[in-house]
């Protein structure tokens, strides 16, 4: 595990921190990705999912799949990589995760400031008059029709084309503008306006540490790109920290 220097001895001071996480950083928790070889979309294409034009037209195959997507996620259990970012977050007066993962991982880890910008699959509200149907509720009822108006119910998600939530995209944004480094593990990159933030920490004069198992638009930013799987490379770049701000003397 080769870290410069000059990136340790900025992640041995540092006060703040930020971590943006994707798909990957689920994926041997059994969590499918989206874009991996048996992704998710390798059968059907996000807009043919992910999108509400896709929900207004097929309701019924798109609850189906987040009615699968929500069981898989329940039945895993958070990786050693989840366990490193929580660990993470105790060593940095200043720390926020961002996720662009809907799983509920993080939460389920121990994680605290959480900036879920994608939504999250335990959260459903009804189209038509705003009532919420979070957690079991939804499976409770058995449809994806409201008891008060019969509109649909949807999962309180962000869509393609689909605004961020603003106060998460806020969070998010502020984050990038004023943290030193940034930790950006298991995402392709592919998916805006999350991976504009990375780019932004670089614009602001912080370090892009990039874990994945492949390459991918970021690492030519990348000031320290680790290959291999997060559950592997997190705990040691958690424990690379640890030493080091115990030798600076830096509990937090
Ligand atoms: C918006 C929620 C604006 C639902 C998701 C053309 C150019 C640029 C942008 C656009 C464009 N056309 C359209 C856009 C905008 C669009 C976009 O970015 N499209 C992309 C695909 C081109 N963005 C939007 O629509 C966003 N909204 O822009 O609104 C707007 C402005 C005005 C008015 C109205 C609107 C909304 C984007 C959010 C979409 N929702 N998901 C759901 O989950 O079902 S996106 C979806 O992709 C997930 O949220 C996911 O988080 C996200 C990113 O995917 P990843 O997490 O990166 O997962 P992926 O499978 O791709 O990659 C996994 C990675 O892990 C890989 O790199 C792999 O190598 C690695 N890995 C695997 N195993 C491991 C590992 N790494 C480490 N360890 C391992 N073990
Ligand atoms: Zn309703």
């Amino acid at each position: 595990m080769i870290i410069s220097d000059e990136l340790l001895q900025k992640l041995s001071l540092a006060k703040h921190v930020m971590v943006l996480t994707g798909a990957g950083i689920s994926a041997e928790s059994g969590v499918p990705t989206f874009r991996g070889t048996n992704g998710l979309w390798s059968k059907l294409s996000p807009e043919e999912l992910a999108s509400f034009d896709a929900f207004l037209k097929n309701p019924e195959l798109v609850t189906e799949w987040y009615k699968q997507r929500r069981e898989i996620a329940r039945d895993a259990r958070p990786n050693t990589a989840h366990l490193a970012l929580v660990e993470m977050e105790s060593m940095f007066p200043d720390f926020t995760l961002v996720t662009q993962n809907i799983d509920n991982l993080h939460r389920r880890a121990g994680s605290k400031n959480i900036v879920e910008l994608h939504g999250n699959m335990e959260k459903n509200y009804c189209i038509g008059c705003g009532k919420r149907y979070d957690g079991d509720v939804f499976e409770m009822i058995g449809s994806f029709r409201c008891e008060k108006c019969g509109g649909l119910i949807r999962p309180d998600i962000v869509w393609f084309g689909e605004m961020l939530p603003p106060d998460a995209w806020d969070s998010a944004e502020g984050a990038a503008r004023g943290a030193e480094a940034i930790f950006v593990v298991g995402t392709s990159a592919v998916v805006y306006p999350a991976a504009e933030l990375p780019l932004t920490v670089k614009r602001n004069g912080g370090k892009l540490v990039e874990v994945n198992i492949e390459a991918t638009p970021l690492s030519g930013s990348a000031d320290a790109s680790f290959i291999g799987p997060a559950s592997m490379i997190l705990p040691e770049i958690v424990n690379k920290i640890r030493e080091l701000r115990g030798a600076a003397g830096r509990t937090t």
